[in-house]
């Protein structure tokens, strides 16, 4: 069997370079190894940047986004007891939406649905080859599928980034993890909030009026089992408060997990025809929210490189991918790393922790400092369109 782009993995990276060939005029088929309603329900990212927002409307896959999704014109930073508004519609002129990965996902599985997609769930066994040939194959369940082009979109444990030719990957672990829950409850404001407290950092984020996603810094090695629900809240409410009353509503947790925090850029992201993007190439750990919102703009720069190869033979943009992909994902690195660095306590490192709130002091009364936060935060610009044509 052949098709023109095989594509292993259905998060959102897969998911919508499939729909972005769709429109087009490139067919593709799209391999992922759990079922529908794993890939639908798992919880993740929440945090969509203007851009990202543009492009999910611009392509036909925003009316539930734009039905349910919260605008935030702001976000909260809190250090020292005390809160300071980043106002990004004033600094910047652009916002975000707070609108659940899940939700993009889900809303991306019906649309390509909706346009006949060839999308196949729980295919455990794939193997790609023929990457010396301009003809990759992709073998799963005994089948093998012939393409032009085989894409990586199979996150960070996937099986495609070790098929590239030369690979060297460059890395940051972190000494804290992330312990997140989601909650039941009406968020307790209206922004995110991101606190740094002695205790360590505490995030206040939202996926509705009526659900509360948070997060608390952990020690990496940090098991799940020793925080009981109520030593969660009883560590939310101590570094989430503020001198201004801040007050925390609580509710039954329907979710609650630790993920650990990685820098990590893999290069190149090609080799012949079989290309990464995403997770599959790179992580950065969630402080600046921008892992999905890289995923998606990595599939930006493919979706355009791919309609130049196979619709008009240009090699050029293709073989340009690797570059341009980095160019924003460096940055984006170095963003959540400042993020990451600056909001959570080191506390083996004094000088590190005077450092961080040095930086949030300068944030919080400096214009230039605020507006380069909101820049980054709210997504930088892309340096082209999706589509080739
Ligand atoms: P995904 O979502 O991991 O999807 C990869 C898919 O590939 C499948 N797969 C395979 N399929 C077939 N064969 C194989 N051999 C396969 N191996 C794997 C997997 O089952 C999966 O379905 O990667 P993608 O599409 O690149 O998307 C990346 C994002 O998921 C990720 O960057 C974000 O979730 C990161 N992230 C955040 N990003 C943001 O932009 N804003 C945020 O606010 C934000 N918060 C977060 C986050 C990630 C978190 N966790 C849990 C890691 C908060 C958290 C807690
Ligand atoms: C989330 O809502 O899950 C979220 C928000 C902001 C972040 C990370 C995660 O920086």
């Amino acid at each position: 069997m052949r098709t023109q782009v095989a594509i292993v993995g259905a998060g959102p990276a897969g998911l919508l370079l499939s729909h972005l060939l769709h429109l087009q005029g490139i067919e593709s088929v799209v391999l992922e190894r759990r079922d529908r309603d794993y890939v639908e329900s798992r919880v993740r990212a929440g945090v969509l940047e203007h851009g990202t927002v543009e492009m999910l409307r611009e392509t036909g896959v925003g009316a539930r986004m734009d039905a349910e999704g919260m605008v935030h014109e702001g976000t909260i930073l809190r250090f020292d007891h005390h809160s300071h508004r980043v106002d990004f519609r004033e600094l910047v002129d652009r916002t975000i939406t707070v609108y659940g990965q899940q939700e993009v996902v889900k809303d991306l599985i019906a649309r390509r649905l909706a346009d006949g997609a060839d999308l196949r769930f729980e295919v455990d066994d794939v193997a790609i080859g023929g990457l010396d040939t301009d003809r990759p194959t992709v073998t799963a369940g005994g089948e093998t599928l012939s393409a032009d082009v085989v894409v990586g979109a199979d996150g960070f444990h996937g099986i495609s980034r070790e098929h590239l030719k030369g690979l060297e990957t460059v890395d940051r672990t972190y000494a804290f993890s992330w312990l997140g829950i989601l909650a039941e409850a009406p968020p307790s404001t209206a922004e995110l909030v991101y606190a740094r407290h002695e205790n360590g950092f505490a995030l206040h984020s939202m996926r509705s009026p009526s659900i509360t996603r948070m997060y608390l810094q952990v020690p990496a090695d940090e098991v799940l089992a020793d925080w009981s629900d109520d030593r969660i809240w009883s560590e939310l409410h101590t570094r989430l408060a503020d001198d201004d009353g801040f007050t925390l509503t609580e509710g039954p947790l329907l979710d609650k997990g630790i993920t650990p925090m990685r820098s990590f850029v893999a290069t190149p992201m090609q080799t012949g025809r079989l290309v990464t993007c995403g997770d599959a190439a790179h992580i950065v750990p969630p402080t600046g929210a921008k892992g999905m919102n890289l995923a998606l703009a990595d599939v930006r720069v493919l979706s355009h490189a791919i309609g130049g190869l196979l619709t008009d033979g240009r090699e050029d943009l293709f073989e340009a991918y690797t570059d341009t992909a980095l160019r924003r994902v460096w940055r984006a690195t170095w963003f959540s790393w400042w993020m990451t660095s600056m909001l959570h306590v080191q506390g083996d490192d004094p000088f590190a922790d005077r450092l961080a709130l040095a930086q949030l002091a300068q944030v919080a009364a400096s214009r230039p400092a605020a507006a380069m936060l909101a820049e980054s935060y709210t997504g930088l610009p892309y340096e082209q369109g999706w589509s080739y044509r």
